[in-house]
């Protein structure tokens, strides 16, 4: 029986697939959990491994017909604990935040307490945050960063730590522009008797490619992302000891998901395998060189970075000094029209609302993916003060939209 979309196209959305693709591509993509995954893995994430159901794990499935699914979600596991040097892995949560949950579950009781850093000051809404689940389900007791040199106030992690005895300790971000380093945390976790949980969402790319400390050695759970600087399809991962292992698996089906999306996880053994590539170690060390790049640039043209600098993929960059009018909500609307996508984004202590924000935070994977480098870094900066200085001016909005274009031109995203 042919499918009705044979004879009549979904143009309605195969228009907005287009023009989507035309917006990515045309555009500067500076979102720092974003990237430009590969056309093979979205061949996988496309495939007929949609259509089949497959709750459990390989060799124990609630479903027939599971032998192929077997060997992807198999190939999946093999490649992403060579790829991090894990005990173990489960490559099934949909998403890093489903990823922390269940790893909260696998190891923690309602009401245990945990030391998670601050949203505002660059933590994850799983963290903690009074708004989500994890703040709801735990008692999380918030660390922050240093109010004098920005980064995370590690003696301030230990007081906490001895005061509050917490069942465990997260680390890990998402606008946190240094590197974290994860033997410090588990001496403090040793210290106190916690478990020592570290999230990688952001850097998880940057870890597979040696351009950061990998934190397996240390943690006895690792969650992270495979769609930011790792550069695969949108979903989640869970790394641990051996000795997590079973724990992981029974909170992850059937305590916080059903049915697996295998053609995701496809798309996941597709991301470890190029990961596993020694080009990928490149390609992770371009991003941070890039990041270093622009930032250096961004403070050349008057603005001002939280902690000073980048030592990842990501700055935060404080809008007051460069224009105290200007908020991160503005630089963000007037950026797009010129065809430059970022994110507002708090800065420490932030007088303004999170939904208004004096800050942006801006990455590198997805211009480090379209081959640029260093020098279009400059370009960048360049473009970036320039518009938000001469916002109120409509040609130069239009002009600057069209070198935006040229740029991106130069570097395809998709050869
Ligand atoms: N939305 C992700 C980010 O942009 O960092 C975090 O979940």
């Amino acid at each position: 029986m042919p499918f009705p979309s044979d004879t009549t196209p979904d143009t309605e959305v195969l228009d907005l697939i287009d023009r989507e693709v035309q917006r990515q591509v045309t555009g500067l993509q500076l979102i720092a959990s974003e990237n430009f995954t590969s056309p093979a893995v979205m061949q996988a994430v496309g495939s007929a491994l949609t259509n089949k159901y497959s709750e459990g794990y390989p060799g124990k499935r609630y479903y027939g017909g599971n032998s192929v699914i077997d060997q992807v979600e198999a190939l999946a596991i093999d490649r992403v604990k060579r790829l991090f040097g894990a005990e173990h892995a489960n490559v099934q949560p949909h998403s890093g935040a489903n990823a922390n949950m269940c790893a909260y579950q696998a190891v923690l009781q309602p009401g245990d307490t945990v030391l998670g850093l601050s949203l505002d000051h660059g933590g994850h809404l799983t963290h903690g945050s009074p708004v989500n689940a994890s703040g709801k389900l735990y008692h999380f007791v918030a660390y922050k960063v240093t109010p004098g040199d920005e980064r995370i106030d590690m003696d301030q992690v230990r007081e906490l730590a001895l005061q509050h005895r917490p069942k465990m300790i997260v680390a890990g971000t998402t606008s946190y522009p240094r590197r974290i380093d994860p033997a410090a945390f588990k001496a403090i976790a040793d210290e106190v008797g916690a478990l020592f949980m570290f999230d990688a969402a952001h850097i998880a790319g940057l870890i597979a490619g040696d351009a950061h400390p990998n934190p397996v050695p240390f943690a006895d759970i690792v969650t992270f992302t495979t769609h930011k600087t790792l550069r695969g399809p949108r979903g989640g991962c869970i790394l641990s000891t051996a000795q997590h292992a079973a724990a992981i698996d029974k909170a992850v089906f059937p305590g916080w998901q059903g049915g697996p999306l295998e053609h995701v996880i496809a798309g996941k053994a597709v991301a470890f395998f190029e990961a596993l590539q020694p080009s990928f170690k490149e390609y992770a060390q371009q991003i941070v060189r890039n990041a270093s790049a622009l930032a250096e640039a961004l403070v050349t043209q008057g603005f001002r970075l939280v902690s000073g600098g980048t030592d990842n993929h990501m700055m935060v960059v404080d809008l007051r000094p460069f224009d105290g009018e200007l908020t991160g909500k503005e630089a963000q609307a007037v950026l797009d029209l010129a065809g430059i996508t970022l994110n507002k984004n708090t800065i420490p202590d932030d007088p303004r609302s999170p939904f208004v924000t004096s800050g942006v935070r801006i990455g590198t994977p997805c211009v480090t993916t379209q081959g640029m480098r260093e020098s279009q870094m400059e370009q960048i900066a360049g473009l970036l003060a320039r518009i938000l200085r001469q916002r109120n001016e409509s040609e130069s909005i239009t002009a600057a939209r069209a070198e935006v274009a040229t740029l991106c031109g130069q570097f395809p995203a998709y050869g």
